[in-house]
């Protein structure tokens, strides 16, 4: 564990660290703009996949060096991040020279700077599947030096169940996102599950959903240049230039695969997970896919 590590703090009701809450009041009074496109997950459910897909699509052709030479970080900011050393994700978003501005959220839904609803701004949610979400957030708090010591798997496993997270309960998060579908049109919900089964199918979806109409060959050219093996080994993509996160427990780019709680649940965490989870999700209809 080293100092730098934070404490879950309650804020307003949902479990956070001070990293994305210390700068709230200006965060809450972000000036969105109505092109702007707001990409929000709850963590680890491939942001970066995504983000990498958008900023591909838009700047790809127009302004290929931004991929050369920008990490991903900087080209689609991290709207609540506020840690020493680095500008905050909102400095960042407001100083954004692109048109569109592509940013990050982790933030549950209700936690979103009301400008993005008032400009009727697109915003685009990634949902992961629970399990994969807990196994990939819980190599990522170890690796991650600016993340809450996870502890055991077991401690983590539960605490997951709990929602004592950063950015809360899974639950809640996925859920809320869900039902602001139902009233707000400007959200396209996608699943990294069908991103893995079918990028090109829902990459169409994607273009459609944001009024491109990228030619097969550029469609090519994101689906092809987005593949986990092409984003593992880009510097610009993978993480490897940020100094909090230690490669050698867990690389950013870790698996990319859906499935792998498998080889972290046992038989009976995978039937505790799953009895809990039924409780947990029984009001709702989102149905997600835990193998393919
Ligand atoms: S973060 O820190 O919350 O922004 O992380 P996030 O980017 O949301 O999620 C990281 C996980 O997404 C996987 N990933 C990918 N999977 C498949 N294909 C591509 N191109 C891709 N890019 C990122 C990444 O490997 C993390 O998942 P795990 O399961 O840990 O490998």
């Amino acid at each position: 564990m080293d100092s730098l590590r934070p404490e879950i703090i309650d804020f307003h009701g949902v479990s956070m660290s001070h990293y994305f809450t210390d700068n709230w009041e200006n965060v809450q009074n972000f000036q969105a703009r109505p092109d702007d496109i707001l990409t929000a997950t709850y963590p680890k459910a491939g942001t970066t996949w995504v983000s990498y897909i958008l900023d591909l699509l838009y700047f790809g052709q127009t302004a290929p060096e931004r991929q050369a030479t920008m990490p991903i970080y900087e080209r689609v900011p991290f709207l609540e991040i506020c840690r020493p050393g680095i500008d905050s994700g909102k400095d960042r978003a407001d100083e954004l020279p692109t048109s569109p501005r592509l940013i990050k959220t982790h933030f549950p839904v209700q936690f979103v700077p009301k400008s993005f609803w008032e400009q009727n701004c697109r915003i685009i949610y990634l949902a992961r599947n629970a399990k994969d979400s807990l196994v990939s957030y819980y190599h990522f708090c170890r690796m991650n030096s600016s993340q809450p010591w996870p502890g055991e798997w077991s401690t983590f496993f539960h605490d997951f169940m709990e929602g004592k997270m950063v950015f809360g309960s899974w639950y809640d998060h996925v859920n809320g996102w869900w039902e602001k579908k139902q009233t707000y049109s400007n959200l396209h919900y996608m699943f990294y599950e069908d991103l893995i089964k079918d990028t090109g199918r829902e990459l169409d979806k994607l273009c459609s959903f944001l009024g491109l109409s990228p030619s097969a060959e550029e469609k090519d050219r994101v689906t092809n240049g987005a593949q986990f093996d092409n984003m593992k080994k880009d510097n610009m993509a993978n993480y490897s230039t940020v100094r909090i996160m230690d490669f050698k427990i867990s690389p950013f780019m870790r698996k990319g695969k859906v499935g792998d709680w498998k080889t972290h649940f046992t038989v009976a965490q995978n039937e505790e997970f799953d009895d809990d989870y039924k409780k947990k999700m029984k009001d709702s209809t989102l149905q997600f896919q835990t193998e393919i």
